[in-house]
């Protein structure tokens, strides 16, 4: 059953989109438009799916506007550094040292700025679990860059500490956060380096339990590959990584595949395969594959609003018909114990009354047919001594209060949704078709005219 507060919101008001201000749109990027339309779709205050979906239990999560990307690796695999040279900016802290103690969020925006950890968890309300794990908040910040590099804008990257052996070195509690991390990223990047640090033990146990859940969004990375010597030192390096992970049991071996990447660096030309560029579009591929799926998704859960309406309607029609059912049996009970409450009344009392008093009461006429009527009655009672006229009453009382408990039982009606509120409910699965629907493909042909010909749409 659905909140008062729903219909309102359902009733004629719904007609109107959610807005999205004109100038924004004009700068953003096609995949960056359908992305933020689609999370205003659930998010508006007003006429949001989740605000339509209110009181039906339908349980929907908003879709997020940008891709999340997790970067783990051993202490100065050169995280903080791809970050760096993807968005062209020297953000994040970099060096031999033990640079990065805790968990950065680097994201787009409109200033530069850094966000404590309680901001960064108001601003991305799907990792406050992460406020959960003791120690940690103050190990949170978010660094916000106006860099629009590659594809930047559409990413959200979390740079991590670098995982060493050993209890003492973190004060909370590292594994857990980068499993949390990993669950709702969209993409990992496992970064090995070739030092000799990628077998520690730490690292490797991160990367088997992640690839045991996360197959598919995990990326082995040999990075550095420039400083690993040439290239048959490289090949070893790779070797005894890709060996040392092969021990591991519980290790996703499908499509497992260690690419070598290096920043590139115009001072210092090395003849080595550099992969880098292949991560950027992989980047770009999860990016199209986010927008597409987000556009599936917003068309599902239309779906699964509209069949809850439904189900709605005709369990709102099966409780009615059985509420009529109910208060038909009702009112036959209560009918009954007044009948029979009346008529003992009645019975009792003109069996006591002489043919004279009745007669002075009703009248000649109607006293005689009301002799003729309850003769049987006044039989009965004249015949039975007084102790058992008081049983007889007692039963009488008794019959007639079941059946006044029972005339109530079967009047209990259970809540059912007005007319209006009805109409409400139509409304908003309306909406959804002709507004919402409609405009997801419109969105889906706009993002498709990007690369399939206009004759195929
Ligand atoms: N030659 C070379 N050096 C690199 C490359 N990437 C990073 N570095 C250097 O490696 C060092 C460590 O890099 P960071 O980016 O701080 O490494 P990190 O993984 O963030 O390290 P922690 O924060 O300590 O975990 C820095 O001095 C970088 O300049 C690369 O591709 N090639
Ligand atoms: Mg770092």
């Amino acid at each position: 059953m659905f909140s008062q507060e729903a219909c309102l919101i359902m009733s004629g008001r719904v007609k109107k989109r959610a807005a999205t201000n004109p100038v924004d749109s004009a700068t953003l990027t096609l995949n960056e438009r359908i992305l933020k339309e689609c999370h205003d779709f659930y998010t508006d205050p007003k006429n949001g799916l989740i605000k339509i979906e209110s009181g039906l239990n339908v349980d929907l999560l908003p879709p997020r506007k940008k891709v999340t990307i997790l970067l783990i690796g051993n202490h100065s695999a050169g995280k903080s550094s791809f970050i760096n040279w993807y968005i062209e900016e020297h953000i994040l802290k970099t060096g031999v040292a033990i640079e990065t103690q805790g968990f950065t969020f680097v994201t787009s925006g409109k200033k530069r700025e850094t966000l404590t950890g309680n901001a960064t968890l108001h601003l991305y309300p799907h990792f406050k679990p992460l406020s959960e794990i003791k120690g940690l908040v103050d190990y949170i910040t978010t660094e916000i860059s106006t860099s629009k590099q590659k594809k930047f804008s559409l990413v959200t990257f979390i740079d991590t500490p670098g995982l060493v052996d050993g209890e003492m070195n973190y004060p909370f509690d590292v594994d857990k956060a980068i499993q949390f991390l990993g669950n709702i990223s969209d993409l990992i990047f496992v970064f090995f380096d070739p030092i000799g640090q990628a077998l520690r033990k730490r690292t490797l146990n991160v990367v088997e339990a992640l690839s045991a859940k996360h197959g598919d969004k995990i990326k082995l990375f040999l990075s550095k590959a420039d400083e690993a010597g040439n290239e048959t030192d490289r090949q070893k390096v790779l070797m005894q990584i890709v060996q040392e992970l092969c021990k591991r049991p519980n290790l996703n071996r499908q499509g497992l595949e260690l690419q070598t990447i290096y920043l590139p660096n115009p001072n210092k030309p090395v003849r080595c395969v550099n992969q880098i560029e292949d991560v950027c579009k992989e980047i770009e591929k999860t990016i199209n594959r986010t927008v597409q799926n987000t556009l599936n998704t917003l068309e599902l859960d239309c779906q699964r609003i509209e069949n809850a309406i439904v189900n709605e309607i005709s369990v709102n029609q099966h409780k009615q018909s059985q509420n009529i059912k109910s208060s038909g049996k009702g009112l036959l009970f209560l009918l009954s114990a007044i009948s029979l409450f009346t008529f003992y009344i009645l019975g009792v009392l003109f069996s006591n009354m002489t043919r004279e008093a009745l007669s002075s009461i009703a009248g000649e006429t109607l006293a005689d047919v009301l002799r003729i009527y309850f003769k049987a009655f006044s039989f009965v009672w004249d015949s039975v001594n007084d102790d058992d006229h008081i049983t007889i009453t007692i039963f009488v009382v008794i019959l007639v209060i079941c059946l006044l408990v029972l005339a109530q039982w079967y009047i209990r009606l259970t809540p059912t949704i007005s007319r209006k509120q009805k109409q409400a409910l139509l409304e908003r699965k309306d909406y959804l078709k002709t507004v919402i629907i409609n405009r997801k493909r419109q969105l889906y042909d706009e993002y498709l005219k990007q690369s399939v010909a206009d004759h195929e749409l």
